[in-house]
């Protein structure tokens, strides 16, 4: 990355430059104390004697030691793990129609980003694929000033007011009593809360489906969740909902393989994420706005200040404006990733806020959060958090306050200093809140708008194909099935049966209970001491729309490409290697990524004696860690396979989890030895036979091109029924 010089000053040189005042190297260079001094001897401490006791003056290990003492900051209360990476976002669009934004009008502008994804409800070690909501936050480093995107993997929200947020965390965090479990939501207090918590429904739907269990952060979608503003040059303001879709597609694993991988390789999502950017297979977003027109607030059956409803892409199409791309690895995981601070407060001119009750306390916790977890109030002159655009105020002091302002003025309004620094006006670019008119009186209490809380649940179920149906029925009989209290069980179902009818008996018959019967609508919240209960029943609306096939991550995504997607080629000594070569060319044209697995690791000895390297053994790797097989021929190399448990568990296990399977004709009886031979043909016919994602053939060149098509189809999930898998 090129240090900026007069020529290259540009704005991504400028944050780099930023990041590298604080930047070390020890390359050549002597050990030494913080203080600068030389050390001698860093591996014994000072002591009376060999024999003798340690002495207190060591002023080398006491810093040292009390250095190590406090390493750690406290983590995120919620959304402590998490990875991140920087990039740039690119706009294609001049939107100064509707906003005043320079990165959003400017064409010409590479804006530097840093995006932070992580999950919610595990600390900081826990496993990147439990079932959870992802967040996806983006810091845009502009040049007025930081703007930050704080938003999931999911575009609604499990509550409507901030206040409830400590309740919902505390329930899905483990519990206080024995701090179990970590990471999951399948335990009493989070059904205990859901159950009591009717404006969750839809969001129940979302984090029950396969959208909580992501096969990389690559293909998650991103959403800014609460409906914002734009403002535009003239003062004229829009609503927006912001949306990033993945160029890879959004794709998700198996919750039987989410499992499997936990316990394999809990940094699975993290290694992913790095591994490609340093293959150079630089993630890419689209970033994309709802508009919705001023006048055009209240047209929806549901409240856009709502957090738990969404606006249908049928009803406002998401407009394509620009491209994320990550393209470069932190240096340093603490420094950046765990030490950057987003925060919903942090717009730029053109963008605002709505009155949405939930975004509305956001804008005070997450100061308030980096506060204690970051030590004081100088944690924006940490270089990651530091803007590009310069910063000059009069604020001073406090914890390790880095910036030496110049100068005996601290005071604004001065004379001393000529009155600077000066306010900006709204036209030299000074941040002016957009004027919404509010005439109200003080209440506690929400809009009987708000109180719809199934219609958008019922949408979402319907719009899902029938496989993802089965994952939300699995996936809840999953969750409910772990909690201990029917009467917390109960209440699910009830609430479940306001979704659907189907749903709720299915996940009922799986749990042994009965559908209790849908009498009446459930309360909205718990209700006020005094107020009427009746008052805060659910209204349920039906909506305009049956079906919304975006909100379907199988009917909606793109299946065209297999970009990075990992294959497995499973070989053993006596294989044929044209076969290999033949495959792995034809699949790394298409992106894709190949690694050959034998019983060993070393290198196998193909039939015509030529040496193979095998990436990763039976031992080191599993069928989880990748998208799609390929058993290749070679008379001994089958016969090895065939009797090797590892191979044919590999076999079955990626058959379980729906993925594409190739062979050549003559290793089929490699196939035969699995559970799924039934599906295979009886003869070892020279066809390629293409069934359920299942490719075999003897013509090398027309099985890739088979193979390629059916690993873009990414999953073949109608192999779930009948369910009858052993691996
Ligand atoms: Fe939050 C972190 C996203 C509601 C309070 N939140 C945090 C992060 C993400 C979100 C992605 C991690 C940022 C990072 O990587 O450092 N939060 C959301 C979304 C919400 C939401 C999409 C609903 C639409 N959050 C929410 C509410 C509150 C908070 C209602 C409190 C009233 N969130 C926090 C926090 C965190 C946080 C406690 C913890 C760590 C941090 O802020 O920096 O302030």
């Amino acid at each position: 990355m090129p240090l900026p010089d007069s020529k290259n000053d540009t704005t991504e040189n400028k944050k780099v430059a930023a990041l590298q005042q604080n930047t070390e190297d020890s390359n050549g260079e002597f050990l030494t104390t913080n203080q600068g001094v030389k050390i001698n001897d860093d591996q014994n401490t000072l002591k009376a004697g060999e024999r003798g006791p340690s002495l207190l003056e060591d002023f080398i290990f006491r810093e040292k030691i009390t250095h190590f003492d406090h390493e750690r900051i406290p983590e995120r209360i919620v959304h402590a793990r998490g990875s991140a990476a920087h990039g740039v976002f690119k706009l294609n669009e001049d939107l100064s129609e509707f906003t005043k934004a320079g990165f959003l009008t400017d064409t010409s502008r590479e804006t530097p980003v840093f995006v932070r994804f992580s999950t919610v409800a595990g600390s900081r070690g826990s496993s990147d694929l439990a079932r959870d909501v992802r967040g996806f936050a983006v810091k845009f480093y502009t040049e007025e000033g930081n703007f930050d995107l704080v938003g999931n993997n999911m575009p609604v929200f499990f509550i409507q007011d901030a206040i409830k947020f400590p309740d919902l965390i505390h329930a899905v965090k483990p519990e206080p009593h024995n701090e179990i479990p970590q990471a999951a939501s399948a335990h009493d207090t989070f059904w205990g809360y859901i159950s009591n918590t009717p404006e969750s429904a839809h969001m129940i739907m979302w984090v029950m489906s396969d959208r909580a269990l992501p096969r990389s952060y690559r293909m998650m979608e991103g959403f800014g969740v609460h409906t914002f503003r734009f403002v535009n040059a003239e003062d004229k303001s829009c609503f927006i909902k912001f949306h990033w879709k993945p160029l890879l597609g959004v794709h998700s694993v198996a919750w039987d393989e989410a499992q499997n991988i936990s316990g394999k390789d809990p940094d699975y999502h993290r290694r992913d994420l790095w591994e490609a950017i340093e293959n150079g297979d630089f993630p890419q977003w689209e970033f994309g706005v709802q508009i919705v027109p001023e006048e055009d607030e209240h047209k929806y059956e549901f409240d856009l200040l709502d957090p738990t409803k969404l606006i249908p892409e049928e009803l406002v199409p998401v407009k394509r404006i620009g491209t994320l791309t990550l393209n470069r690895n932190p240096d340093n995981f603490f420094a950046e990733t765990e030490q950057v601070a987003f925060h919903i407060g942090h717009v730029v001119p053109g963008i605002d806020f709505t009155n949405d009750p939930l975004l509305q306390g956001r804008l005070f916790s997450y100061t308030d959060t980096q506060l204690i977890r970051l030590g004081g109030p100088n944690f924006h002159e940490i270089p990651i958090n530091r803007p590009v655009a310069p910063i000059h105020n009069n604020q001073r002091d406090g914890h390790m306050r880095q910036t030496i302002n110049k100068g005996k003025t601290a005071h604004s309004p001065n004379g001393m200093a000529g009155g600077c620094p000066f306010q900006a006006g709204r036209m030299q670019g000074g941040f002016t809140s957009y004027p919404e008119r509010i005439e109200a009186s003080k209440v506690r209490g929400r809009s009987a708008s708000f109180f719809d809380h199934f219609s958008q649940a019922k949408l979402f179920f319907n719009s899902q194909s029938e496989p993802e149906k089965e994952h939300i029925r699995q996936a809840l009989s999953f969750e409910l099935g772990k909690v201990a209290l029917t009467s917390i069980r109960e209440r699910m179902l009830y609430f479940l049966v306001q979704i659907d009818e189907g749903l709720a008996a299915a996940v009922a018959y799986n749990i042994g209970m009965h559908v209790p019967k849908a009498l009446e609508t459930p309360l909205n919240q718990t209700v006020p001491a005094d107020a009427d209960p009746e008052k805060y029943r659910s209204v349920v609306k039906e909506g305009s729309l049956d079906k919304s096939i975006a909100l379907s991550m199988v009917l909606s995504s793109p299946k065209s490409s297999i970009q990075t997607r990992r294959i497995a080629i499973l070989a053993a000594d006596g294989v044929n290697e044209e076969s290999i070569n033949t495959m792995k060319n034809a699949l790394k044209q298409q992106g894709a990524l190949c690694d050959v697995i034998a019983p060993k690791l070393g290198f196998i000895i193909a039939e015509n004696d030529n040496s193979i390297e095998a990436a990763k053994s039976f031992l080191t790797t599993a069928s989880v860690f990748y998208d799609a097989v390929y058993v290749p021929g070679g008379t001994n190399s089958i016969a090895t396979l065939e009797a090797e448990p590892d191979a044919v568990h590999f076999l079955n296990e990626a058959f379980k989890h729906c993925k594409a399977i190739a062979a050549d004709t003559d290793a089929l009886q490699v196939l035969k030895a699995t559970y799924f031979s039934r599906k295979l043909p009886e003869d070892n016919s020279d066809d390629t036979v293409l069934t359920e994602g299942l490719v075999i053939g003897s013509d090398i060149n027309k099985l890739a091109q088979q193979f390629i098509n059916a690993i873009a189809h990414h999953r073949f999930w109608d192999r779930e029924k009948p369910r009858k898998v052993p691996a």
